[in-house]
């Protein structure tokens, strides 16, 4: 088996390094922005897509199809995002005769449209938050079924996932309004305008069961807990979660496999649930392809996910015996981005002049990016992810914090001062968090003030200076002897804010 990484950044080198240690050669794909990228550099083979649009590279089926066949890849691995849920292209992967590593396009069909996936796993005996299982047909029929939920309700995209094209209802006099606009934002988002209503959870937990099908079982691999996050954008993970009991871990991956087994599942999947403060779940949705934040799991369990996709794609089994299914230690992990906190997390732009990555026992630095990459606005703003792990959870807390304060990124802002502040914070330190902590918390993302973000600040722009010299002249108001500022100065240049 051959493999065509579907994909580019942290994942596609992830899948790369998992194909390397399976004895598999890997190809990457690229787009004219990405043509220097470490992606392409780890691969074995890289073809180039198209323009730096992912509409004309990454998200290009007969492209990607035609470079699986010029470089004779027999497999072809979509990492996250771009086309890993869509289950047309699952299809057209298995019609070109290619090895699809992901779950069946069925199962993705069954998962994305999300009545039918609450019909489902309802029939599975899965929990799923109580509410409507079809799409509402007009206003008149809404109120009878806003009375049978109550309120606060919430209205939902049938089609939808991920946040868009949901309303909250608190009371009968904002059903219409909220049935309106959701349908338009689930048009504009999906294509199609239903939308249904379910009971609304006040201040849950995000918390995710990993699961993992072969041929013959499906297992999982306990939860991760993603409540911090804006406005759907997840930001630390972490695995186990504080909220999760071992007795608990057992239901809900129990619900989990079942959910699993309703769709015919097979490779490496996550079933992502409400958790009430009561200890209460509720099935939200399963995403069929490997995530971001995979490497908590990893690290706690012991386990390779990718390799496991791979070993599953081709037909053999899964390589974790049942007595492995334990939580080892605590693991959590930072999404670095491109995306400065105090111009209110905009996506930035720019050349890495320096890159200093954390390193050292515990510490595991997934990145996309080197000294030298160009940081655009074609593609999300993920730079980076770093994860820790420890014996406990107060010691993966002090592991971050002493992991943050090595990372030094110059020529772009990232939003490392921000976890700086959230791992300094006791509400947080003491595993006090649900999915508005950061809506409840305005002050943990307004760092234009803070010491320590203008220090680091002018430690980057040193380091920025020290990287360039030599390959041009001293900024010319002082050179050597301009000190702090004009190293500042010439790291401004250099797009450090
Ligand atoms: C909810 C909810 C509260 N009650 N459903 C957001 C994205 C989509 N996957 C489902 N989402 C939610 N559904 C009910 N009935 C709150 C959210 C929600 C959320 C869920 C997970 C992670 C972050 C979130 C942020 C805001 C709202």
């Amino acid at each position: 088996m051959k493999v065509l990484i579907a994909n580019r950044g942290e994942i596609a080198l992830r899948v790369i390094r998992a194909c390397h240690e399976e004895g598999l050669e890997a190809v990457a794909v690229y787009s004219d922005a990405d043509r220097a990228s470490p992606h392409v550099r780890a691969a074995d083979a890289a073809v180039r897509l198209g323009p730096a649009p992912a509409a004309e590279s990454y998200l290009n089926i007969p492209r990607l199809l035609e470079a699986a066949a010029s470089s004779g890849a027999t497999a072809i691995h979509p990492g996250y995002g771009f086309l890993a849920e869509r289950a047309a292209f699952a299809e057209a992967v298995e019609a070109a005769r290619l090895v699809w590593i992901g779950p069946p396009p069925a199962a993705i069909r069954a998962m994305g449209d999300k009545t039918e996936a609450r019909q489902r796993m309802r029939a599975a005996g899965v929990p799923i938050v109580p509410g409507a299982v079809t799409p509402v047909a007009d206003l008149n029929a809404a109120r009878v079924v806003a009375e049978e939920v109550g309120f606060p309700l919430m209205v939902k995209a049938a089609a939808g996932g991920g946040g868009k094209g949901m309303r909250v209802v608190r009371a009968p006099g904002e059903l219409r309004g909220a049935l309106e606009t959701a349908a338009s934002e689930a048009q504009k988002a999906f294509g199609d305008p239903a939308v249904y209503l379910e009971k609304f959870v006040e201040r849950p937990r995000h918390v995710e069961i990993q699961v993992l099908a072969d041929h013959a079982r499906t297992i999982h691999l306990g939860e991760r807990e993603c409540s911090v996050q804006r406005r759907h954008q997840k930001l630390v993970e972490e695995a186990p979660s504080v909220a999760v009991t071992p007795e608990l871990r057992e239901w809900m991956g129990a619900a989990a496999v079942a959910a699993a087994e309703a769709v015919g599942y097979r490779g490496a999947g996550t079933c992502e649930f409400l958790l009430a403060a009561d200890g209460a779940f509720y099935f939200l949705e399963m995403n069929t392809r490997i995530q971001v934040e995979h490497p908590v799991t990893e690290l706690v369990y012991g386990v390779d996910l990718v390799r496991e996709q791979l070993r599953i794609a081709r037909g053999e089994p899964m390589s974790i015996p049942d007595t492995f299914l334990h939580p080892r230690g605590w693991a959590m992990e930072c999404r670095i981005t491109a995306e400065d906190p105090a111009t209110g997390f905009l996506p930035g732009t720019g050349r890495i002049s320096y890159l200093r990555a954390p390193n050292g026992p515990g510490v595991r630095w997934d990145s996309g990016v080197d000294v030298g990459s160009e940081v655009t606005l074609f593609y999300d703003s993920l730079l980076a992810k770093l994860i820790v792990w420890a014996p406990t959870r107060p010691q993966a807390i002090d592991r971050m914090r002493r992991a943050l304060g090595e990372l030094q990124v110059a020529g772009i802002a990232t939003n490392q001062a921000f976890h700086r502040r959230l791992f300094a914070d006791p509400a947080f330190c003491e595993g006090d968090i649900d999915i508005q902590l950061l809506d409840r918390r305005p002050e943990l993302l307004a760092l234009e003030d803070d010491p320590a973000l203008v220090r680091d600040l002018a430690i980057a722009a040193a380091l920025a200076e020290n990287a360039a010299r030599g390959r041009r002249a001293p900024p010319s108001n002082g050179g050597s002897g301009g000190g702090e500022s004009a190293w500042l100065l010439a790291a401004r240049r250099d797009g450090v804010r």
